[in-house]
């Protein structure tokens, strides 16, 4: 029997977020770009400010001793989720664009020379885009794109493809956020070692919905952040290969990120500190372990098969729908993320439509216009999914869709 969410289940979690609670209706459907909180984060976040906050590794008292031991602790409890060797190899940044950034400016300017190339696939998000660009606008580097079918399904024969000559980073997601497709990142990372290059996974909407082993995938980096993932806005998470990570330089200069300093020169703090220059986001490191303790309670395993029977659900019922097209048609290697487009009705008027029965969904491009123009349309509606959505939401979605339909003809 498939390990999955009941509904027993769902009714308890929902009880656990604030924002369902309020008497107001609210159909959340926007979860790839943030989730919501849990009271557990909510109150962890209240309880440092009110009761433990102090600066981390730098008072000789208590209250600041027990900051640093609980943002350490925080380290430690996102090394364990995604089964990192050690915490030194977890670096807190403030979300996945910067993870990615740090690992273009301090990795990739030491290691990306003229002529060199790096590999991206054409369902990436703008953050995992750009900074490559910049870094190759810079080095005189070369960007390739593996490609995707109509299915929304990676073309591994494409990677395969450009896995040749001077190949010397691979960046790709784990799960597309708009495809809602899952890639065999640890395929992928066997074959851009074979072709000699480094790889960096975007796991900003792999982390929060699927059991992670970063040492099982084999990657060398691993991006993503805490808000995805039930975790406060201001922090996420950088995973690096202690070695990689010891041979890059720093990426910011400043306080904590140095063992000394002269007037002359300065000497690097040990992984992860050398990363994490200047006062870290310390409340929201700690709650961001408080939100990995909740999701580890209810099983990352259920969470996946339950998003995945969720998605599946969503796009079953939405072909009720008088003129949709539905991107990527996947099953199994899904998430619960749907994006769609009803014709000749723009997305945002589709949106505005559905926030008037108070569902929320995302209309644009969500930060992927190269995706868009490979599916040849300039934007979409996009509904993703979390422990607390129900198939009754989606049944409201449908319905609010075909409102939509009426109303614009
Ligand atoms: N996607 C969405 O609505 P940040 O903003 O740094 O926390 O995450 C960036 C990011 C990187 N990669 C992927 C695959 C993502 O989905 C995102 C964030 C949100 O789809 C906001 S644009």
């Amino acid at each position: 029997m498939t390990e999955t969410l009941k509904f027993e289940d769902i009714i308890n979690i929902r009880k656990d977020f604030p924002i369902f609670n309020t008497g107001k209706k609210l159909i959340y459907l926007d979860n790839a770009a943030t989730s919501q909180k849990p009271s557990i984060v909510i109150d962890a976040l209240h309880f440092f400010y009110s009761k433990s906050n102090a600066n981390v590794h730098r008072g000789i008292y208590t209250l600041s001793e027990e900051a640093t031991i609980k943002y350490e602790e925080a380290h430690k409890k996102v090394a364990g989720f995604i089964n990192a060797k050690s915490f030194r190899e977890i670096v807190f940044v403030r979300n996945t664009t910067e993870a990615i950034n740090l690992v273009a400016y301090s990795w990739g300017r030491k290691n990306i020379a003229k002529g060199d190339v790096i590999i991206l696939s054409q369902m990436e998000h703008h953050s995992n885009i750009v900074p490559w660009q910049l870094l190759a606008r810079e080095k005189g580097a070369i960007i390739k794109y593996a490609e995707i079918d109509n299915r929304g399904k990676l073309r591994i024969e494409s990677l395969e493809s450009l896995l040749k000559g001077k190949v010397k980073l691979v960046a790709i997601t784990q799960m597309s956020n708009v495809l809602g497709t899952i890639n065999p990142v640890k395929k992928i990372t066997s074959m851009a070692h074979k072709a000699g290059a480094i790889i960096l996974i975007d796991g900003a909407q792999g982390v929060p919905h699927e059991p992670t082993d970063v040492q099982d995938i084999g990657c060398d980096f691993y991006a993503f952040s805490g808000h995805k993932m039930l975790g406060p806005t201001g922090v996420g998470v950088l995973y690096g290969k202690k070695e990689i990570l010891n041979d890059m330089p720093p990426f910011l200069g400043g306080g904590d990120m140095i063992k000394s300093v002269s007037f002359e020169e300065a000497r690097w703090n040990d992984l992860p500190w050398k990363f994490e220059a200047g006062t870290p986001a310390i409340a929201e490191g700690i709650a961001l372990g408080v939100a990995i303790d909740y999701l580890k309670s209810l099983g990352m395993t259920k969470i996946r098969n339950y998003e995945n029977e969720l998605a599946l659900y969503a796009m079953d019922k939405l072909k009720d729908v008088n003129d949709i097209e539905i991107y990527g048609h996947l099953a199994e290697e899904r998430g619960g993320i749907v994006s769609f487009n009803l014709k000749d009705v723009h997305p945002h008027d589709v949106a505005s439509v559905l926030s008037s029965e108070n569902i929320a969904i995302r209309a644009g491009h969500h930060c992927a216009q190269p995706l868009h123009d490979r599916l040849g349309v300039s934007a979409s509606s996009r509904a993703s999914f979390y422990i607390y959505n129900t198939t009754e939401e989606i049944d409201a979605l449908v319905n609010g869709l075909k409102k939509a339909r009426k109303i614009y003809g």
